[in-house]
């Protein structure tokens, strides 16, 4: 659920990556960390890891203010994807205004995928949202492997969710980007229908999203 103040011109939105344990959520924060400029990228805490395992969640957040004086604040939230961790799972997905499923492309990785998806509904659930209304996309990730899923295979396994599917390495650097891309501008959509933020708070969306994903000049 968005939290937006009208008075202080503040909206603040949650994005939480999702997925299998190991499928390269952390991963992802790590690349976008790195790839996105310092300016409005805030710092990347990491809770708490054993052996590079989430037990809690990691956070990255990104700050945006818009010509209108309109302050953004996207926070982006990784799960723990080991099973026995779904209390902490479910914690984090409260409130959330989009969700990135990453998925492990190697072929022992489907029916994880299958399973942490139908968590992710049922969980969804459990903390009142629905999976029909919230922006949502699938990534698949470690597509540098070579023991993989063909692109084929996965858009005929998933195609029929609906979903848009996005291919990734977040390991070698690629589609991490694109993905943040898409989950952003589904998100602004979404608020956008719900809010006219465009109308009444000129947050334009083009804009909005290029400020936050300004490349690292490093
Ligand atoms: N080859 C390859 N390895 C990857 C990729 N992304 C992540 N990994 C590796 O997979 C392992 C798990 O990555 P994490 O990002 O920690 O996975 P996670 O989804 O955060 O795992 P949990 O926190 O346990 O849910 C690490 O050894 C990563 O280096 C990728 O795109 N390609
Ligand atoms: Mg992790």
């Amino acid at each position: 659920m968005i939290e937006f103040d009208e008075q202080l011109k503040r909206l603040v939105l949650k994005l939480v990556y999702y997925g299998p344990a190991m499928s390269g959520k952390t991963t992802n924060l790590l690349t976008l960390h790195d790839q996105l400029s310092l300016e409005g990228r805030g710092e990347l805490m990491l809770l708490d890891t054993t052996e590079d395992r989430t037990i809690y969640f990691d956070l990255l957040p990104f700050f945006y203010v818009a010509p209108s004086g309109m302050k953004i604040k996207i926070k982006v939230y990784t799960v723990p994807g080991q099973v026995r961790h779904d209390a902490t799972r479910k914690a984090v997905l409260q409130r959330a205004d989009g969700i990135v499923f990453v998925a492990d492309s190697r072929s022992t990785g489907m029916s994880v995928n299958y399973e942490s998806f139908d968590n992710l509904e049922k969980n969804l659930s459990l903390v009142g949202l629905s999976i029909e209304q919230l922006p949502l996309l699938v990534q698949f990730n470690k597509r540098d492997r070579d023991d993989i899923v063909t692109e084929d295979e996965i858009r005929r396994a998933w195609g029929g969710t609906g979903l848009p599917i996005l291919m990734a390495s977040a390991l070698e650097g690629w589609g991490v980007l694109e993905t943040f891309r898409t989950i952003l501008e589904l998100t602004f959509d979404s608020i956008n229908e719900r809010f006219g933020l465009t109308n009444r708070f000129a947050v334009e969306r083009d804009d909005f999203i290029d400020a936050v994903l300004k490349p690292s000049s490093l």
